[in-house]
């Protein structure tokens, strides 16, 4: 039986707007790159105008705005792009909110990510060549993080299959792992010792391979800022938001189940399933109610964070598992 799935990108309109979009967003990038002047006088300019011009020239800003898939339906108002950029969690560069100007050090330039484990062939791969090897979209989705702040945002990316199916993982794989960055020249938050770095998480291969599982590679249609986890991370809008592993540079294939960051820092309060749900509170406080970023709003919280009808399959049988921690 063939199913036709009306997507974003065939309905005239938004195909009409993304490559308007696309074509000026490129011509622009093209005249400022080729200005030699620019870069090598960029020595002599002020931290903040270096910073500047480097963003300009990320090696990737010709792809962005990507066309969108619209299948996903937010239901809000998308997040103010300088709230979803000023109010974060990055452990790695400290543990508040306001981590931004200090991710600016990371060096996102080289990126490699290698992928090893149970695969057909181990390797390593440059962040601009997947990139480019990749189906990209963008998709408006809201997060929900297990502190019950959320946001809206417009993602840009790739289905985070397309990415294992690369891998060519072998068929007695059953979870991804994911590991951040743990070089602390950059991230200074990597000195509290008391944590037990890098950043780790994972997904069964089911999760993994749903549709809705997501590697973010931008965001309000350009190259993703590094406090939101440049140069690639992971969204899974069904979970807490701690599944969403920023700055990836590892991942691996196993048998086994990871043992995450969250899990082994706390326990009795993070788990490794962390799918959104109302009914199931955190030790210390309700997940009935979200606050949505630059409003004062509080709004209910939804089983899945309202991806139900993508994602509620993926755990019938589970039921004995802590899937809502
Ligand atoms: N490497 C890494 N990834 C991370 C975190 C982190 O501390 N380190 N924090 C997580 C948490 S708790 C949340 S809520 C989201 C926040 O993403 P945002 O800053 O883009 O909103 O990132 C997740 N990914
Ligand atoms: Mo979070």
């Amino acid at each position: 039986m063939l199913i036709k799935i009306p997507r974003g990108w065939e309905l005239p309109d938004s195909a009409a707007t993304s490559e308007t979009l696309f074509r000026q967003r490129r011509s622009l990038v093209t005249a400022i790159a080729a200005g030699p002047i620019l870069a090598a006088g960029a020595a002599l300019l002020p931290r903040g105008a270096f910073a500047q011009s480097a963003k300009v020239a990320d090696p990737t800003a010709d792809l962005y705005p990507v066309p969108q898939n619209m299948r996903y339906r937010p239901e809000r108002a998308i997040t103010a792009e300088k709230e979803a950029t000023s109010y974060n969690n990055y452990y790695e560069f400290g543990t508040t909110k306001t981590i931004a100007s200090t991710a600016q050090d990371l060096q996102i330039r080289p990126w490699t990510i290698s992928f090893g484990g149970m695969i057909e062939k181990p390797f390593t791969i440059g962040f601009d060549d997947l990139v480019r090897k990749m189906p990209l979209e963008e998709r408006v989705t809201r997060m929900r993080c297990v502190e019950a702040w959320a946001m809206t945002v417009p993602w840009s990316g790739f289905p985070l299959k397309a990415m294992i199916e690369m891998a060519k993982p072998t068929s007695g794989a059953k979870y991804v792992h994911f590991e951040t960055f743990k070089d602390p020249k950059n991230a200074p938050g990597l000195r509290q010792f008391w944590f037990p770095w890098p950043y780790v998480e994972g997904l069964t291969m089911e999760e993994a391979t749903n549709e809705m599982a997501f590697i973010a590679t931008g965001l309000y249609g350009k190259p993703i800022p590094k406090q939101n986890g440049a140069p690639l991370r992971l969204v899974t809008p069904w979970k807490y938001g701690f599944k969403g592993i920023k700055g990836i540079v590892k991942v691996t294939f196993s048998d086994k189940r990871p043992t995450t960051f969250w899990e082994k820092s706390g326990p009795t309060e993070y788990g490794f399933w962390a799918n959104v749900n109302p009914a199931v509170a955190h030790p210390r406080w309700s997940q009935a109610t979200e606050r949505l970023l630059g409003a004062d709003e509080r709004v209910p919280t939804q089983i899945y964070n309202g991806y139900g009808e993508f994602v509620a399959d993926l755990y019938k049988g589970l039921e004995k598992e802590k899937l809502f921690m």
